[in-house]
Parts: structure tokens; C-alpha cells; sequence
């Protein structure tokens, strides 16, 4: 799901050819994050109308596809709103009837666009639909604008009074789990518009020619239950610094724009403010509220009103200078966006909705077969003996071309799995297909609801980590890497003698994103070690033992592929088999040394190679104080549970790859010779 646009001008006049023009530009300009699907709502011919336009693809198919509608764009409007949105899907796969804006009903009495998650979305649809409401999408969203019309009807047969639209979306937002920027538009207040995050980022551009008196939004003081009933007050607006132009003033022509990021609104404005999380905003006669979802005394008491300085090719990428910086840095969120709706902390339970009906059957199978290639070929190396040590069935783990050149046997009572980020590796997908044809239990692992391995593969497991744009992948190995954790979580959890273990790795899980933050606070001195120290690098070689040596091949595969220096890695075991001769105190190294059961065999490794003059950086625990260190360069990253310390691991080598990249003059979102899905075999 990513990112909408409603614009909402008042007393600003405006033809449907404008308002509908400036929605899907606006929607271009957050193509670059991604998306299946696109969708947008303007406001009808008849007050309180709402037209809604919806097409899978592009944006360009939806503009096409308007164009092709009998509506009337010369119609002009003093005051509207409209909505658009591009969705990822997570809920459903991409198609008309799951994009969005949804509705409550036929009549689009409340429309929604959204942003995030809804995880008890399940729970408000059965109820929903025990009150009548029938469903048209396989969508979390939906429950949402139903929910809303559901409350808003029952207030009004309850009391005889109607809500006002902020006191409704307040009621719908409490009954809400999960991460949330929602955007609302309702028959029953034409004009008006609210919006609501709960983590999900959201912001308000403000437009006009005449210049903001203030320069900043006070957040209105909570409102006593029986204010939700009225329609908003004046008395409400009076309390508040209310308007950007001076009290008393009549409203100025205005027109706010709310999106997901600010590349969608920049060419309007470079006004703009930031919702915080639980901020309730409500749009009316060109008029901005901000209120609380929730009283928070921690919490600022008013919204500054900022200005954009940035080009638009900046702001998407937000503060980072490449996709690939973005997406190493938004680990830590999208690593809990693998885990969400999945595992309960407080009771130990990871239920993986995608495999529970075939568990029984995975767990009576006779072995099970990692198929994949490249980075998500990484990912099986680093959970291999996990899965082994949990489900104790024989575990065999291919790279998908080789898997093919050899023919592999594979039975009826294997299980196969295909991890891809994008679900359409051509080699995979033919791997696929011949396990499928032996008749083999197969599961799929990708981050591309719809993609043919999520079509094709019996079950499987969608590690919603957002879409990835850089070529390089990065937090998609981190949530290929914890999905498959999952599974093999969930495989066990019959297992009386491993609970004390399942609990310690989920205590991990619980830990991980708070340990990447940390972990990516090592980037300066990555850095610094990657435009000094290896500055002038031709070769790199990782060496790591155990969990790690899948941290050692990822490694040396980012950098190779955007830093074009060979990098290599060897298992510190087999160091003494043939790459020792490569030592010298000229070898550039990086050793993993994390304290696990293997840090004695990496200490005999980490000597071996000092006998021999190499000096490698060492990537090692915090608090590690062995003299063995000393004259050598650290990198330290927490501590964590041996199955995951390669997470944590392999962040600061994501920044170095990043950071050699760069210092080398090359782009590393575009590597030369490389594209980001590989559809050819
Ligand atoms: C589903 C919803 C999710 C949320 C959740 C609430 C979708 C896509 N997912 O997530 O949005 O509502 O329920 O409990 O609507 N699958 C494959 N191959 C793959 C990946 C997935 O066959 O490579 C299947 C999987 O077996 C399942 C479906 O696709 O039937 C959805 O998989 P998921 O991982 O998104 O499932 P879940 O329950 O986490
Ligand atoms: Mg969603």
C-alpha cells in the first residue's frame, strides 16, 4: 500500500479536469515507492455524490481509463475533495476491486484511503457482516469505511443526534489495531474531509496566495464527549488559533493537500506540516483542526507549519541520498512489519496464516528443499540450521539454476520452498514448476502479493517488508530472513522440548528492531573505514563461522555488486583448506566474531590470519573486550540470539557496500549489468 493524495481546495475554483489531473500526478510523483494498483474518489455531480475510479498498473492505466468515463470535467467547483491512492498489496492481490479508495456501501456514504496495516480487520469484518455490510475486496481497508458508516448510523438511531465527522473518525480510530494514515470523505459532510495516523506517516501541504499569519497549527484541547455529537462548533474553532490569516478574517481562498510524503506535494506548495501519530485533522470552510485521538501530555500542543527546501528527487528518498541508504535505515521498521499480526510476544505464539492448514502436512514430510537464488539464497543459508535444529528433518538448500543443471530428485513427500523478493525469478519459478510436477508440497516465501511464486506454490508466507526499489537487496534479505524464522518457529511449536529455545528467539525478534537501530548507528565509522581504511581495496574477503557464514556470502555479494570489488566469503573453517594462502597484511578482511558457540574456532581463525600479518575489521559485540582487538579496527553491534546476531551482522556490511559504492563515484541504486527482478533464465 503507499501513498495518497487528496486535495482538498475551498473557495478556490477549480474544474474536475484540474482536480482529477492534479490527483494523478500526484500519485506519479509517488510511483517511485512502488505499487500494483491505483484509485481515486472526486466529488460527484449531486451534493454528497462521490465518484470513484479504480485500475490495476499504472498510474498512466488510470488516467487512461478515466479519460474513457462520460464525466463532466468542465464542472467547476468552489469547495471539493477528492482522494487518491496507489496501493503494495498486502491484503489481496492486486486487482480493481481490492484497490482503493473502498466504501461503506454502494452509495459511498464514507470513503476511505489508507496507508498500513489493519490487523484485527478480520474480527470488525465478521461483525460487520453480521450487521449486513456485504464486502467487496479482500481488503483491511474496507472494514475500516464500513466501520465507520456502521457507527455513524447507530449514534444517530441511538441518540437522535449525528456525530461530527471528527468525533466519527475518533470512534472508528479507537476500534482500530494496527498502523494507520487513513483519509476520510463522507456523503453526509460534503466538503469536508478528516484525517488520522497512528504510524503511518501523513502530511498537509498548505496552499494560498496570501501570506500564513502563523506559522504553526495548535492541536485543540480535548473535546468532552457530548462536542463529538454537534457538527464541529464554531465555539470549538474559537478556542484555537484558528486561522492561518487572522481571526475574524472570512476564509481565505486555500486549498490543503495530505499525502503520504511530501514529493506529492511540493510542486503545490512548500508548506507544509507534519501530523504526529494520533493526530485527528478535520478540513472544513478551509479551515484546518488538528485533534487527539488520545490525551497525551508528553506530546507537543502544537504542529509547526515547515518549509520545504528540497528538490523532489531528494524528497523522495527522504533524508538519504539513495534508495538504498533509504531502505538499509528503514529496517528497523520494516523488520516489525514481517513480524505484525504474526507473533504474539506476550505468549510465545507465531501463527502464520499462510501455512496453517498445511503445517500438519509439512511436519510429516521427509525433508524439506530451499530453492532460490542470489540474496534470498542467503536468506536459507543463514535459517538452514535453525530449521534443522527445530523441525529436525533433514533440510537440503539449492541455488534454483544448479538445482535445475542436476536434476535433483525430489519426491511427493518433500516440501519445497522458493524464497524470491519479487516472486518472479525466472530460475525459481522453473524450479518451481518441476518440483510441482513431482508432486512436492511447495511454499513461497516473497514480498509480492500476486506474484507468480505466491500464485503458483500451494502455501506460503508474504514477508511485507514494502516494496524495494534498489537494485541490491537489503531489507528484504532481513525479512526473508525472519520469515522464514517464522516458519520454522511455527513448525516446532509442538515440540515440548524446544520451548525454552522457541521463547529465547522470540525474545530476540522482540529486541531486533531496537538492536538494527543500533547497528545502524555504526554508519559513520563504516564510513569512514570504507573511504579510509579500504579506500583503495580491490579485494575484501569476509570470513565468519557458524550462523555467520551466511552473513560472510551476503556480504561479499552486496559488495561486489555495488561496489564492483571482488569481495569473497569463506567460512572461517575452511580457512586452512586453501584461502590462507591468499593472507597478507595487504588482504583486506572483515571477520564476524559474535559471542556464540563458534567464538573459540573464530578466535584460532582470528589468529591464524595475524600470524600471517592480515589485520581484518572485526565485527563484534559491544562490550567485547579481548586483547585480541587491539590493534585491530571493530565494528560494534549488539548482542543478540546466536540464530539472529546475523541480522544485526549484516547491517554494518549493507552500510559499507553502500558507502564503497559511493566513495567509488558509482550509483548504487543502479549497478552496471544488473536488474532488480531477474524474469530470464
Ligand atoms: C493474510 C493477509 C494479510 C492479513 C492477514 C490477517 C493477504 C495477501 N494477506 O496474511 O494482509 O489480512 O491475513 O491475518 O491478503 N501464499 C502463497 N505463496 C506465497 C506467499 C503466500 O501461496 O509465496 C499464500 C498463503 O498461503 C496465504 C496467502 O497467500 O494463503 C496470503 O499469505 P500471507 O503470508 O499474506 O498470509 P497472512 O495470513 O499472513
Ligand atoms: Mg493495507
Amino acid at each position: 500500500v503507499d501513498g495518497f493524495l487528496p486535495d482538498y481546495p475551498c473557495k478556490v475554483e477549480r474544474d474536475r479536469a484540474y482536480i482529477i489531473n492534479a490527483l494523478l500526478v500526484g500519485l506519479s510523483r509517488l510511483e517511485y515507492r512502488g505499487y500494483d494498483s491505483a484509485g481515486l474518489a472526486v466529488d460527484g455531480d449531486k451534493t454528497g455524490e462521490t465518484f470513484l475510479f479504480k485500475q490495476v498498473g499504472k498510474v498512466a492505466a488510470l488516467r487512461e481509463k478515466i479519460g474513457q468515463e462520460k464525466v463532466d470535467n468542465e464542472r467547476v467547483f468552489v469547495s471539493h475533495g477528492g482522494m487518491a491512492h496507489t496501493r503494495w498489496a498486502t491484503h489481496g492481490v492486486p486487482s480493481v476491486r481490492n484497490c482503493h479508495p473502498h466504501r461503506s456501501d454502494p452509495n459511498s456514504e464514507f470513503t476511505v484511503v489508507h496507508n498500513g496495516i489493519i490487523t484485527n480487520y478480520k474480527e470488525l469484518r465478521t461483525i460487520l457482516e453480521k450487521f449486513g455490510y456485504e464486502f467487496e475486496s479482500d481488503t483491511d481497508t474496507e472494514a475500516v469505511a464500513k466501520l465507520a458508516k456502521y457507527i455513524f448510523d447507530t449514534q444517530k438511531k441511538q441518540s437522535g443526534n449525528s456525530l461530527s465527522f471528527t468525533g466519527l473518525v475518533k470512534a472508528v480510530a479507537k476500534e482500530l489495531d494496527g498502523a494507520f494514515a487513513l483519509i476520510f470523505k463522507s456523503s453526509h459532510f460534503p466538503g469536508e474531509m478528516v484525517v488520522a495516523r497512528r504510524g503511518s506517516p501523513l502530511l498537509i501541504g498548505v496552499k494560498t496566495e496570501k501570506k500564513l499569519k502563523v506559522d504553526f497549527v495548535d492541536v485543540a484541547e480535548e473535546q468532552a464527549q457530548e462536542d463529538l455529537l454537534l457538527p464541529d462548533q464554531p465555539k470549538i474553532r474559537r478556542t484555537q488559533s484558528r486561522s492561518f490569516f487572522g481571526d475574524g478574517d472570512a476564509p481565505l481562498p486555500i486549498e490543503y493537500i495530505i499525502a503520504s510524503d511530501a514529493s506529492a506535494i511540493i510542486e503545490h506548495t512548500k508548506k507544509v506540516l507534519y501530523l504526529e501519530d494520533d493526530d485527528v485533522a478535520h478540513i472544513a470552510d478551509g479551515d484546518l483542526h488538528i485533534h487527539r485521538l488520545r490525551r497525551d501530555d508528553h506530546m507537543s500542543s502544537v504542529r509547526p507549519i515547515q518549509t520545504l527546501e528540497q528538490e523532489l528527487a531528494q524528497i523522495q528518498k527522504g533524508q538519504f541520498s539513495h534508495f538504498m541508504l533509504k531502505e538499509i535505515f528503514e529496517q528497523p521498521e520494516s523488520v516489525v512489519n514481517t513480524m505484525r499480526g504474526r507473533i504474539n510476544f506476550d505468549d510465545y505464539t507465531v501463527t502464520l496464516g499462510g501455512l496453517r492448514s498445511h503445517i500438519a502436512n509439512i511436519r510429516r514430510s521427509r525433508r524439506i528443499i530451499f530453492v532460490a537464488c542470489g540474496t534470498s539464497y542467503h536468506s536459507c543459508v543463514a535459517t538452514r540450521a535453525l530449521f534443522a535444529e527445530l523441525t529436525e528433518l533433514p533440510i537440503a538448500l539449492e541455488l534454483a539454476s544448479a538445482f535445475l543443471d542436476e536434476r535433483v530428485p525430489v519426491f511427493r513427500d518433500d516440501v519445497c520452498v522458493f524464497v524470491s523478493q519479487s516472486g518472479e525469478t525466472k530460475d525459481t519459478l522453473l524450479a518451481l514448476q518441476y518440483c510441482k510436477d513431482r508432486g512436492a508440497l511447495c511454499l513461497g516465501v516473497t514480498n509480492t502479493v500476486g506474484s507468480t511464486i505466491s500464485r503458483e506454490t500451494h502455501c506460503g508466507v508474504h514477508i511485507n517488508a514494502g516494496p524495494e526499489i534498489s537494485v541490491a537487496s537489503t531489507k528484504a534479505y532481513t525479512s526473508q530472513y525472519i520469515a522464514l524464522t517464522m516458519i520454522a518457529l511455527t513448525l516446532s511449536d509442538d515440540n515440548l522440548q524446544k520451548v525454552a529455545r522457541r521463547r529465547e528467539i522470540i525474545d530476540g525478534l522482540f529486541d531486533l528492531s531496537a538492536n538494527i537501530r543500533k547497528a545502524l548507528a555504526t554508519e559513520p565509522h563504516v564510513k569512514k573505514l570504507a573511504t579510509e581504511k579500504l579506500g583503495k581495496a580491490q579485494n575484501l574477503i569476509l570470513l565468519g563461522r557458524g550462523y555467520q557464514a551466511a552473513t560472510c556470502l551476503e556480504g561479499a555479494l552486496k559488495i561486489k555488486e555495488v561496489s564492483y570489488i571482488h569481495a569473497e566469503g569463506i567460512q572461517a573453517g575452511e580457512l586452512k583448506h586453501g584461502p590462507l594462502a591468499l593472507i597478507d597484511e595487504k588482504m583486506p578482511m572483515m571477520l564476524f566474531m559474535p559471542k556464540d558457540r563458534h567464538y573459540s574456532d573464530s578466535e584460532n581463525a582470528l589468529k591464524q590470519v595475524t600470524a600471517r600479518l592480515g589485520a581484518p575489521i572485526v565485527v563484534c559485540a559491544e562490550d567485547d573486550d579481548t586483547s585480541l582487538f587491539k590493534n585491530l579496527e571493530t565494528i560494534r553491534v549488539p548482542q543478540t540470539v546466536d540464530v539472529l546476531q546475523a541480522i544485526v551482522n549484516i547491517v554494518p556490511v549493507q552500510i559499507l557496500s553502500y558507502h564503497l559504492s559511493v566513495s567509488r563515484g558509482f550509483d548504487p541504486d543502479s549497478p552496471r549489468n544488473l536488474a532488480k527482478s531477474v524474469t530470464t533464465a
